[in-house]
């Protein structure tokens, strides 16, 4: 079918802030420049096929209610072909060039893994020629190894070894289709991969059995050429009550342990730093102080509900702290903004795909405006690289070469008597910052 999938929606416009239009954009101004690039290339986009497609906006106490007139339901190959048509409509009235998609989401399992591999390979062929008569692009893949019921004691951590070979076989085809498709990166995501009770669980086997399924994945991606990065998405529960990629610095950790840290980057979502506890600054910095920050999963939670909501980004205090984050690091090279983001279950009409987009673009415009704002400012960075001015003097600059004692140390402790501190101005900084929240 169909260019019309959406018949009464056009492509998006911009139509700048006094705008009344639902569907125009009001900041994101895809051409604008800020900071020598335009507003589309430091934030690429990305829309998860998972939520847009095949999100039937169910929960736990009641059925899906999404509309999605173009899904006949079925599992057919015809089927799924369609909904590719119908995304990459999306994305061109949308205006997102990006996309990132799970195996599953995009082709059905076949009656074994034959049938299975030939339906991925069959869809792969249709995205790959809507990506090139569309001018989208890819920026990661990725595969699902955690809806279907084998996973369920876990994918590569599986106690049963015969799930492992589904998962890396799994693993292997997604690789490829990623690579066919010339995607910027791969991602972890270890839904299962974690224990809900340790009475019935050798971690340490475990663990170790995820970092040779990873160790496969490097050395396919090598043999295959594969040019992008690979990525871990931490997130500390849901589905099992902790899983072992709890967070960024548990995933460093585990990458350190396990010699990999050089082949990994984290891929870093809003809602999962928060259900771990974080804030999604803390988790993008933990990233980047390792050089690790490769992606973003653009999303955010309901501080009022303790689960991964999946929301689209609004808060524009939380998306001015991301850019500042991702402008801080130079932008993205393999990563982007992903919405791994749904609409809520009451939204459930085809046109709230836009208004949830264009709200989660428009949102980030302005965070990027803002964090831009910020920069050019300066005071915010005068204040950070002021505060550490005395490791900056000749004693600071003798210890940070890491060659000296404890008993030198001493000494001059005695010499120098008391430090002066200075107020860490927290309360003026929050001021500050928000003077460009407009
Ligand atoms: C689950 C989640 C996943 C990953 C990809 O919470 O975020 O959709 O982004 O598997
Ligand atoms: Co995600």
């Amino acid at each position: 079918m169909s260019q019309d999938a959406f018949p009464d929606i056009p492509v998006i416009p911009f139509e700048g802030p006094g705008s009344r239009n639902a569907l125009a954009f009001k900041h994101y101004d895809a051409t604008e420049i800020v900071e020598g690039r335009s507003m589309a290339e430091h934030l690429r986009f990305a829309c998860a096929y998972w939520h847009t497609m095949r999100n039937p906006l169910s929960d736990p106490f009641g059925a899906g209610t999404a509309r999605m007139p173009w899904d006949d339901g079925s599992d057919s190959i015809d089927n799924a072909l369609r909904r590719v048509e119908v995304f990459f409509e999306f994305l061109r009235k949308i205006g997102i060039e990006w996309y990132c998609f799970h195996d599953r989401d995009v082709a059905p399992e076949g009656a074994d893994v034959e049938e299975t591999n030939r339906n991925l390979e069959r869809v792969v062929e249709s995205l790959s020629q809507h990506q090139r008569d569309g001018g989208r692009r890819l920026l990661w893949g990725t595969a699902c190894l955690f809806s279907h019921p084998r996973y369920v004691h876990g994918a590569a951590t599986s106690c049963e070894v015969g799930v492992f070979a589904h998962a890396a076989s799994q693993v292997r085809r997604a690789l490829d289709a990623t690579n066919t498709l010339g995607g910027l990166g791969y991602v972890f995501w270890g839904g299962r991969e974690g224990y809900s009770t340790l009475l019935n669980t050798d971690m340490h086997r475990e663990r170790e059995q995820l970092a040779i399924l990873l160790h496969m994945a490097v050395d396919y991606k090598n043999r295959i050429g594969f040019q992008g990065d690979l990525f871990i998405e931490p997130k500390p529960m849901e589905p099992t009550s902790h899983q072992y990629d709890a967070d960024a610095a548990a995933c460093l950790n585990f990458l350190r342990e396990f010699d990999l840290f050089d082949e990994f980057k984290l891929n870093i979502e809003t809602n999962h730093a928060t259900l771990a506890g974080h804030t999604m600054e803390h988790e993008l910095s933990v990233a980047a102080a390792a050089g690790r920050l490769g992606s973003i999963d653009a999303n955010m939670g309901n501080p009022v509900l303790g689960w991964d909501t999946d929301q689209f980004p609004i808060d524009l205090a939380l998306t001015t702290r991301i850019m500042l984050q991702v402008l801080e690091m130079g932008g993205f090279t393999s990563g982007g903004l992903n919405f791994d983001a749904k609409r809520r279950r009451e939204s459930f009409e085809p046109v709230d795909l836009f208004h949830a987009h264009i709200s989660g673009m428009d949102a980030f415009a302005r965070g990027l405006k803002s964090a831009a704002a910020i920069r050019e400012d300066g005071r915010l960075g005068h204040f950070l690289h002021a505060r550490y001015a005395s490791w900056e003097t000749e004693l600071g600059s003798r210890v940070r070469s890491g060659r000296m004692t404890l008993e030198e140390m001493e000494m001059i402790a005695c010499q120098s008597g008391e430090p002066e501190l200075a107020s860490g101005r927290q309360e003026m900084l929050e001021a500050l910052f928000n003077e460009f929240l407009s």
